[in-house]
């Protein structure tokens, strides 16, 4: 079967490439056959990242603070792709229209070439979604974006995940609202290479921002920077793209990330497995146990 299509996006159209991304979305191709056309993901240059994840709870600014920073990035001529995982939007199972409106620096003509934004349907999509993403990263990767964001809510586990796969994590935090840094936020914060405090318009904001350090420098290793901006005054905003543009893994959080690459890479195993179906189906009837359908699973790909 040929896909012109991937021939096309290779070639630079976006419309091309979001046919791509959506085929990719519905397991309409695999991974293997884009990356057979369009050419191989390239490698990173010195220590520089490809992926950054942007996390966080729902409300916090993460798509206005990515307006200004890629604002910023675009403006240095970098070429950088968003991939917006929210499943909190009712309209769209992505956040289409909510991040769509938000993001101003696409109407921005000279700017707007260097800058691709896409939502990821996470109620339309056939897989898992942090598979879905890696799969999307490789492709904007492989077609010369050099810089691919990913957007999630940094609550679940499968948004967790999804910024598991990135080279590096910002989470973005809000004001103190008088609670203190509890057990969910401080699982998130484990994986953090930088923190922004943002809405630092609002009282609490610094208040936390010191919350952070103070908890962070309870922790070995370097402490992860935490800067504050807000992204509707437009304050510390170029100082945090710089910031994140240089950003060195905290190594902290590293045993913390591939522990959840390695749950994501062995849901990956599963849900590809070519007898998945067969063994549900056994499952279901009770001809075999879970133990043994894992093993027929592992097996197949040490054969
Ligand atoms: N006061 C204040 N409000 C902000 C700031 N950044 C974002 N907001 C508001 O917070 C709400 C959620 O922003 P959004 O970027 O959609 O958050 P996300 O869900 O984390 O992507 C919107 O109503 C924004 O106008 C900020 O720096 N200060
Ligand atoms: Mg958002």
């Amino acid at each position: 079967m040929t896909f012109e299509f991937l021939e096309q996006a290779k070639s630079g159209d976006r419309r091309s490439l979001a046919r791509t991304l959506s085929s990719l979305e519905n397991g309409l191709v695999k991974i293997e056959e884009v990356l057979d056309v369009i050419g191989p993901v390239p490698l990173p240059i010195n220590s520089d990242w490809q992926t950054l994840a942007i996390t966080g709870a729902p409300g916090v600014g993460k798509s206005c603070l990515l307006d200004g920073l890629l604002r910023s990035w675009a403006e240095k001529g970098l070429r950088v792709a968003v991939l917006a995982v929210d499943p909190s939007s009712p309209r769209t199972g992505g956040a289409l229209l909510g991040d769509r409106v938000r993001m101003t620096v696409v109407d921005d003509k000279e700017l707007n070439e260097l800058i691709y934004l896409r939502s990821v349907a996470t109620r339309k999509a056939s897989g898992s979604v942090p598979v879905i993403v890696e799969d999307m990263t490789k492709v904007l990767l492989a077609l010369g974006w050099q810089r691919v964001i990913i957007e999630t809510v940094g609550a679940g586990q499968s948004e967790v995940r999804c910024a598991a796969l990135a080279d590096r994590i910002v989470v973005v935090e809000g004001p103190a609202r008088g609670d203190g840094i509890q057990a969910e936020k401080a699982g998130l914060l484990e994986l953090a290479d930088a923190v922004l405090v943002n809405k630092s318009d609002l009282p609490g904001a610094e208040v936390h921002a010191d919350e952070i350090r103070e908890s962070f420098e309870l922790g070995a290793g370097t402490t992860p920077p935490v800067l504050l901006t807000s992204a509707i005054q437009g304050s510390g905003i170029s100082e945090a793209a710089e910031m994140l543009l240089m950003l060195s893994s905290s190594g902290r959080s590293t045993r913390a990330r591939w522990r959840e690459r390695l749950l994501a890479y062995h849901e990956r195993k599963i849900l590809e497995s070519p007898q998945l179906d067969e063994l549900l189906e056994k499952l279901a009837k009770g001809s075999i146990l879970l133990d043994e359908a894992l093993h027929i699973i592992g097996g197949e790909h040490n054969e």
